[in-house]
């Protein structure tokens, strides 16, 4: 059964959706998006979907739903090297786009202007279908492209729903990108609670409380950025918010504490792409959040963490399509290291090598890829620093004297093929590159010995 179909059975007149000055109700969007999912036309089973947030894209999506087309999810930032080497690494040819896009080697279908007048196939989606594919980059260079089924999916929302106890009356603001898993989720909470989905095109701190005033918001999820942005500017009560969820990057206690302060209901979280958003919340009112706790173990999940963040629930991916996955029994390997204590879970690492700028991930290996490829005569090494704007950022180390030609030659390179906030915000040449015993560049003693 369509997800969207049962909601417009069940809450029928209830608002589905606020877009900007558009209100629509679960029958109106049902009724749309069987006409989209028709028009749409002959399809392939897999296509890429590049989304801005609006009510175009949530109608391309419910239609692709409707239709049983499992959707590759772009980053819209992303270049379009980017995009074409992550579509081809799943297959896709097809890709159909809610904004200008111009991608040479794909066949492009502008949502809008899809107006063929077939009939509806016949669908045969099962829980264990492929819902979303979302890439997440990996310690190789390679973007790993992420299975969500509707299975992952759905169990994640009664997760969602056990910790932050939405319900029909709900009122869900998104100001992530629905692109990524942190607004999907949002999506696809809304439409199993027959809550109303509040849609924001960009994220904007003034706005966003604004709307929450209006609108009456009750829900919302935020990175850490967008918080500190928030609190920055926020003067008035929001009384009618009961919870923010806080996820994509460490949110510090200080932070925390600071905005419980302001009146705002936060729960921290622990979640990635492949647990499909959050797998486990702390609330605001739980002491253990001031102590940096980023959840509890509950029935819907369980934790193994002695070094090594162990998890496993109905939330998490079973695959990546062009990866081996790492489990270990029937826990998923998180990469992160965490210790749970009286059943609160605390974050004590997280991946050597990832840094996580704005709520964005980067990856250090394919910055340094490029810049082997390209200047393959020296070596060089992607370190984090900290930073006050995005939290953290990536610099790149190129071992030997200053060169400003090089360093040219490798932003150029860089505006080509490499989306703008994963681009080094320093370039720095060092005397001498760091290697282990084992003759490998040792990103952590570079990092030590020139960021820290
Ligand atoms: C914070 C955001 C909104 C900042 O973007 P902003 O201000 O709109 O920027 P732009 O106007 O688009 O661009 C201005 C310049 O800034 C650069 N830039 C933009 N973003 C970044 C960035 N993150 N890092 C570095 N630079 C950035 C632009 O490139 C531009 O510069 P120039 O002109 O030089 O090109 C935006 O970054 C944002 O939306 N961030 C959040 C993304 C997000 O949601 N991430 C979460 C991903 N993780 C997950 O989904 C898993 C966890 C999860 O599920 C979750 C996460 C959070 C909350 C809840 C959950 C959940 O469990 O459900
Ligand atoms: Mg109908
Ligand atoms: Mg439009
Ligand atoms: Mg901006």
């Amino acid at each position: 059964m369509n997800w969207l179909k049962t909601a417009a059975q069940k809450y029928g007149n209830r608002t589905a959706v606020i877009y900007d000055d558009n209100i629509l109700s679960y029958k109106e969007l049902d009724d749309l998006t069987d006409h989209d999912a028709i028009r749409l036309g002959q399809l392939p089973d897999r296509v890429g979907v590049f989304m801005d947030n609006s009510l175009d894209s949530l109608r391309l999506i419910h239609a692709l739903m409707k239709r049983g087309v499992e959707m590759v999810v772009l980053n819209t930032r992303l270049t379009k090297s980017e995009l074409v080497k992550q579509l081809r690494t799943v297959k896709v040819d097809t890709v159909i786009t809610t904004v200008d896009l111009d991608l040479e080697e794909m066949r492009v279908f502008i949502f809008n202007e899809c107006n063929c007048e077939d009939k509806m196939p016949v669908v045969h989606t099962t829980e264990d279908s492929i819902l979303t594919i979302m890439f997440t980059s990996g310690t190789t260079g390679n973007s790993k492209a992420v299975t969500q089924t509707y299975k992952n999916h759905f169990a994640s929302h009664v997760n969602c729903q056990d910790g932050m106890k939405y319900d029909v009356f709900s009122r869900w603001l998104m100001v992530n990108p629905i692109f990524h898993i942190s607004g999907f989720s949002i999506l696809i909470r809304t439409v199993l609670s027959g809550s109303t989905l509040i849609l924001h095109k960009k994220f904007n701190a003034e706005h966003v409380i604004e709307e929450i005033s209006k609108r009456r918001v009750t829900h919302t999820s935020f990175v850490p950025l967008m918080l500190r942005r928030i609190l920055d500017v926020l003067d008035v009560y929001l009384d009618s918010l009961e919870g923010v969820l806080m996820g994509g990057a460490n949110t510090t206690p200080k932070l925390l504490k600071y905005a419980i302060q302001k009146g705002l209901p936060v729960y921290n979280s622990f979640g990635m792409t492949e647990t499909c958003s959050q797998i486990m919340m702390i609330k605001y009112t739980d002491d253990e959040i001031l102590s940096g706790a980023v959840g509890k173990v509950s029935d819907n999940i369980k934790v193994k963490a002695d070094g090594t963040l162990l998890v496993r629930g109905e939330s998490v991916t079973k695959k990546y399509l062009n990866a081996d996955i790492f489990y270990e029994g029937d826990y998923f390997n998180t990469g992160d290291v965490a210790k749970v204590i009286n059943g609160y879970v605390y974050i004590l690492d997280r991946r050597q090598d990832l840094i996580i700028s704005g709520g964005e991930n980067i990856y250090p290996k394919e910055i340094e890829e490029i810049v082997s490829k390209h200047i393959g005569t020296r070596s060089c090494v992607v370190v984090k620093k900290q930073d006050d704007t995005w939290g953290e950022v990536p610099v790149l180390l190129i071992d030997g004297p200053p060169n400003r030609m090089i360093e040219l030659e490798v932003r150029n390179h860089f505006d080509k093929v490499l989306a703008r906030y994963k681009h080094p915000k320093e370039i720095r040449f060092v005397e001498s590159i760091i290697y282990t015993d084992t003759g490998k560049i040792s990103r952590k003693l570079n990092q030590e010995k020139y960021i820290k």
